[in-house]
């Protein structure tokens, strides 16, 4: 079991968050230093601490992820033009927050490489 983070809290409604989307196992809420014009975080309601942890008995709350962020760009009217998904992993990759979280951030241009 991961350790609890903030996001529980969230989760939780012990924190407010500016949630946009909810469902049974999945949480989406802006992110609070938003790195673009539309920056949102989904989350599974379930604790993974990483990308490290995912396997056979708990991908399927990843794959719901990007059903939902799917669903969001389209509803917003990022789908088109187009918009980025990301999940940052461990210290190399960024990650802060041990709670597995697909960044959707759209509205403007993106450049590649990232760093
Ligand atoms: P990271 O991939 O773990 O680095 O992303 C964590 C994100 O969580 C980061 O973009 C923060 O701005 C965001 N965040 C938030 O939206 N609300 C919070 O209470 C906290 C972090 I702590």
């Amino acid at each position: 079991m991961a350790e609890a983070t903030i996001f529980d809290k969230i989760i939780n409604k012990e924190i407010p968050a500016d949630i946009i989307y909810e469902d049974e196992h999945t949480l989406a809420f802006r992110d609070i230093n938003p790195q673009a014009p539309f920056h949102v975080l989904v989350i599974p309601k379930t604790p993974i601490a990483t990308i490290n942890d995912v396997d056979e008995t708990n991908a399927h709350l990843i794959g719901q992820l990007y059903v939902v962020a799917a669903k969001l760009a389209k509803e917003h009217g990022f789908a088109e033009d187009g918009y980025r998904v990301v999940m940052n992993c461990n210290e190399h990759g960024g990650q802060t927050v041990f709670h597995v979280h697909l960044h959707v951030l759209a509205g403007l241009e993106m450049g590649w490489p990232p760093f």
